[in-house]
């Protein structure tokens, strides 16, 4: 006690010799703000008095180190941090809640709880043939191992670069890491590569594509997700999906955006429609078909792809829709189930895949149904 009252008597006398002539007026008229203040040593009211600071000014006062919560003007402030015995003044910083959001696809496609089962895709390689991926991404950095880009124009020669925003959604739907933020991917721990077959206005080739299989199958991914196509078949780009399918590559496409309202007709894209490749049906939130979604034959999976939201560039996140959404929640469960199950082929994978699938009807519009990552892996 009798300590307390020495240091507090000489603080006094202390402060009273740093007081600028100005705190006076000043702290009548204050316009405050709140200050989170660190003293160089104990905690002392009679340093704040000696400023102005009333008793009410002190918001709260904490235990562990010598910190205030204060009220107090500019000028207060100011002197304050001029004062040998304070150590820190600092506004005290807006913060917010920094909560990760899980889009209703993730959990339709039981993604939570596979990954309470403990599966993550975590070890499995996903080739993104598409428009790059932003690999800076907060929710991408950790899971983006490799890429290439099929092209050599100073513009689109970087994989990483994602001047369309199509190939970083489509890789944060595959696997947006559970890093407490941004959204949650479908196998959140899956090995992303960014294989760049779309320049950054959305548009490629067949032959890109062609190229970007090659490089796919010469290093040794074990999923590739094409959320592209075209209307027009071409025999070498079925031999090349062919190709990688034969190497034990399980390929996974986008069935198209070319449906019409009435279902009618086989309006499936290439590469979705030969027959080594998985075409994805797109639904939506009440597990219909979209309206938009290529339907016919070649169908085999659905999965959500009306307002998926998902990571873009520069950090952010957006809605789209479309095939190209539902083609990498497949890609995604495929990840989760070939973790859990190693030891099956890519054709006996993709079995279990159909076989596991909810039957939502028309098999022209859904194919064997919604994709569900729980039920194949205890399949
Ligand atoms: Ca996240």
């Amino acid at each position: 006690m009798k300590r307390i009252l020495f240091s507090f008597a000489s603080l006094l006398i202390v402060s009273l010799l740093f007081i600028p002539g100005v705190f006076a007026q000043d702290s009548t008229d204050k316009q405050s703000e709140r200050y989170l203040v660190m003293f160089d040593g104990p905690a002392e009211a009679g340093i704040l008095n000696a400023f102005g600071v009333k008793e009410s000014d002190i918001l709260h006062e904490f235990d562990l180190l010598p910190v205030m919560h204060l009220d107090l003007s500019t000028e207060q402030a100011k002197g304050l941090k001029n004062h040998p015995q304070i150590k820190f003044v600092e506004e005290d910083a807006r913060a917010e809640a920094f909560s990760q959001t899980t889009p209703w696809g993730i959990t339709r496609v039981q993604a939570p709880d596979a990954h309470q089962m403990g599966y993550s895709g975590n070890g499995v390689k996903v080739a993104i043939l598409d428009t790059g991926i932003d690999a800076s991404h907060p929710d991408l950095q950790a899971n983006v191992q490799g890429g290439y880009s099929v092209f050599s124009d100073s513009a689109n020669n970087n994989p990483f670069y994602d001047g369309d925003g199509h190939g970083t959604h489509v890789a944060g739907t595959v696997a947006a890491a559970n890093n407490g933020g941004g959204v949650l991917g479908v196998s959140h721990q899956a090995d992303l590569y960014a294989v760049k077959v779309l320049d950054n206005n959305g548009g490629g080739s067949y032959s890109g594509i062609a190229q970007g299989i090659e490089w796919s199958i010469n290093n040794d991914m074990d999923i590739i997700n094409m959320s592209l196509g075209g209307s027009a078949h071409s025999s070498i780009l079925e031999a090349y999906s062919n190709l990688a399918y034969n190497e034990g590559i399980l390929v996974v496409a986008a069935a198209g955006n070319s449906g019409n309202a009435w279902g009618i007709g086989d309006t499936v894209a290439y590469p979705a429609k030969y027959d080594s490749v998985i075409a994805v049906a797109a639904t939506d939130q009440n597990n219909n078909r979209a309206s938009f979604s290529s339907h016919g034959p070649a169908v085999e999976l659905s999965a959500p792809g009306v307002n998926v939201l998902s990571t873009v560039p520069g950090n952010g996140h957006q809605s789209y829709n479309g095939t190209s959404m539902a083609s990498p929640h497949v890609a995604g469960v495929a990840a989760l189930t070939w973790q859990a199950k190693p030891y099956l082929s890519n054709s006996q994978l993709r079995q279990t895949l159909q076989n596991t699938a909810l039957n939502l009807g028309n098999s022209n519009f859904y194919g064997h149904g919604l994709v569900r990552s729980v039920n194949a892996i205890q399949n």
